[in-house]
């Protein structure tokens, strides 16, 4: 690979083109090997060019209106100046390869705005690969000129955790459902979160929106703060009629001020690029485990007798690892 083979990008992205930046995630999302070596190349030159952008994360169920969010937030975002960019981490694109962002005309207003910049979650693959694209892709958008990262991603299971792991602020957004109000978020998600906003307290549903609110503020109440002292508060709002957003940028600012006095932001992103590290590690031994021939062999064998209490399960294990370790 000559180096001039790349520089087109690497400049490209500096400049802020909007078309280069796309080509690139592109070739980031590429499963050809000859891709991913040029995207590796690009983001080498591209990293010292990165961090100084404010990485949120949004989740929440399906329909809890995190779309509307975004746009909503990301208008006012560039009122203040600020330069937007919108990915997604959507596990549903793994299995059916469609994604959240896919339809792009539900941030109506934000996709038509020139510094605002929108790319739908990669479709295929696994969710680990999904989400390390997304993630180098939020670099690149860094290296842009972007200065906030919305990472989106739907509610549903693991991909809160990965998200999680590259932002420096988590928000969730939830709504006010009838009887138990902590339905369909996993008890583990909702200690990830920095805040929790509760949206479409509009209308009639504003009631219901502040009890919930007193709900989940006392299901908070109950684990421990951070290392900075930080409790994620729970606030209400409306998307649709673009109330509380302000509110809520200003406690990601606030939190980002905290996190900053104490080392605490350096030390999160520090300890994320280590995560992720052992977290593609792990992910590549795992399938490099599945996709061993002979493990595929006797594994249903294995596991019955383990089942059965034919084999313990330490010595079958260690029967598995050692097929694989010989291939
Ligand atoms: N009343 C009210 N409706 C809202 C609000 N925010 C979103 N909605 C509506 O809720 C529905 C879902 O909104 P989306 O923004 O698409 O929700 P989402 O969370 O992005 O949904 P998925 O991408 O499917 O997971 C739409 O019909 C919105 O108009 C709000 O603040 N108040
Ligand atoms: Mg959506």
């Amino acid at each position: 690979m000559m180096p001039g083979d790349i520089q087109p990008y690497i400049d490209g992205v500096l400049n802020g083109n909007r078309r280069m930046l796309s080509k690139t995630i592109t070739l980031i999302e590429s499963t050809h090997a000859d891709h991913q070596k040029k995207a590796r190349l690009i983001m080498d030159q591209l990293l010292p060019h990165t961090g100084k952008a404010i990485r949120m994360g949004i989740t929440g169920v399906p329909g809890a209106g995190k779309s509307t969010f975004i746009d909503a937030l990301g208008m006012m975002l560039l009122e203040m100046g600020h330069k937007v960019a919108v990915l997604a981490v959507d596990p549903s694109s793994v299995v059916t390869g469609g994604s959240v962002l896919a339809d792009k005309t539900r941030m109506k207003k934000l996709s038509i705005e020139e510094n605002a910049f929108i790319r739908p979650s990669p479709s295929g693959g696994k969710l680990g690969g999904v989400a390390s694209k997304t993630r180098e892709s939020m670099l690149v958008c860094e290296a842009a000129g972007f200065d906030v990262i919305i990472v989106e991603t739907v509610g549903a299971g693991q991909s809160e955790v990965a998200v999680a792991s590259m932002v420096d602020f988590f928000l969730i957004l939830m709504i006010a459902g009838a009887g138990d109000e902590l339905q369909g978020i996993k008890k583990g998600v909702l200690e990830l979160a920095d805040v929790v906003a509760i949206n479409k307290a509009d209308g009639d549903n504003i009631n219901r929106a502040k009890l919930a609110q007193q709900q989940y503020e006392m299901a908070l109440h109950i684990s421990a703060p951070s290392f900075s002292g930080w409790r994620p508060p729970v606030v209400t709002c409306s998307a649709r009629e673009s109330k509380g957003i302000k509110e809520i940028w200003n406690i990601v600012t606030d939190h980002r001020t905290i996190l900053a006095a104490t080392g605490e932001l350096d030390m999160k992103r520090r300890q994320q690029s280590l995560d992720w590290m052992w977290y593609l590690i792990k992910e590549s031994l795992t399938e490099s485990f599945n996709s061993d021939p002979q493990v595929k062999n006797s594994l249903t064998k294995i596991k019955r007798e383990v089942m059965d209490g034919l084999t313990s399960p330490i010595s079958a294990a260690e029967k598995l690892l050692t097929y694989h370790n010989i291939n």
